[in-house]
């Protein structure tokens, strides 16, 4: 048995840890193997959803558990997530940074244990420490600070890297949105077929993947000042993509918004002319941003233009 999320405010036990990711990733290894998801299928690394009834999309919560409870709280989340057709994406990014990255990696794999259908969770670049190693990775040493110092630690958190292996990289929903976490790959797609070729085969497993490393930590520029395509990302790692880039995508994947985290801001930023639509949802680590999730129904994506209009279903935490 599981714990529930309500009872998780003082300890987590290590077994009921163990117990969750290793069922979150069987239950991943699952669906990308049957293809199959309700609503959608899955091909490789990428969710094809039709329109869902009502969509909630989480940005970066990096170990702000406190966020991460209040936005369940105000989605009602055991009502919402019983109906499959409704949606709740995470946009990776569960762990590093904020005091409680094991408790949320933890809820976020509770959730899609009791609701495999309705939860949809992405990998951020902070799911990928094995393969892009970067100073901020935390999470190793919070899960010892919670469980305490033993020597099977190590080992245990090497037994957590399938499970970020087995979290999607992108999700397309039809003639509306395309998701990353990070960005679009700056090579531009000849067309519909070879977009979807791209993101579904965005190889999950090691740096060799340009694919992979530009999906989880690409950014958007409104000016790139290189060739108007893309400039090399101030982070060391991945690309600054510009408009043309996004509209290319958008056009090859008859979408209209790509949606997006990774980048902290006031809850949300519109880039390229309201082509990208980044969200942010967590505070506890960024004193100077805010936290806010989008939740939006079917009629008002069948209705949506662009990124503009998402404004209105923004709610801050
Ligand atoms: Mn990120």
């Amino acid at each position: 048995m599981v714990r529930g999320l309500e009872e998780l405010s003082e300890d987590l036990p290590l077994t009921d840890f163990r117990n969750v990711l290793d069922t979150t990733t069987r239950i991943m290894k699952n669906q990308n193997e049957g293809g199959q998801i309700s609503g959608g299928k899955v091909l490789g690394s990428l969710v094809k959803l039709d329109i869902p009834e009502r969509l909630v999309v989480v940005g970066d919560i990096h170990g702000d558990y406190a966020a991460l409870s209040t936005i369940l709280s105000k989605i009602d989340y055991e009502r919402y997530l019983s109906d499959e057709h409704n949606k709740l994406i995470f946009l990776g990014d569960y762990i590093d940074r904020g005091r409680r990255s094991p408790e949320v990696l933890y809820a976020v794999c509770f959730l899609k244990t009791r609701f495999p259908h309705s939860v949809i969770l992405m990998r951020g670049n902070h799911e990928a420490p094995d393969e892009f190693p970067f100073p901020s990775h935390d999470f190793p040493f919070r899960i010892i600070d919670l469980f305490g110092q033993d020597q099977s630690m190590p080992l245990y958190y090497q037994k957590i890297l399938p499970l970020f292996h087995a979290l999607y990289l992108s999700v397309v929903i039809e003639n509306c949105f395309i998701v990353v976490h990070g960005g679009v790959p700056a090579r531009l797609p000849h067309d519909g077929l070879e977009a979807i070729k791209t993101l579904s085969t965005a190889r999950a497993n090691h740096m060799t993947s340009e694919t992979m490393e530009e999906i989880l930590w690409n950014d958007p520029r409104d000016s790139i000042r290189d060739n108007g395509n893309f400039e090399r990302s101030r982070r060391g790692i991945g690309k600054h993509f510009g408009r043309s880039v996004s509209n290319a995508w958008l056009k090859s994947v008859d979408a209209k918004v790509i949606l997006r985290g990774h980048e902290p801001c006031e809850g949300y930023k519109i880039n390229h002319q309201g082509l990208v639509f980044t969200i942010f949802s967590c505070k506890e680590s960024y004193p100077m941003s805010k936290a806010a999730y989008l939740d939006i129904v079917c009629d008002e994506m069948v209705r949506l233009k662009n990124g503009y209009d998402l404004r209105e279903h923004m709610h801050y935490v």
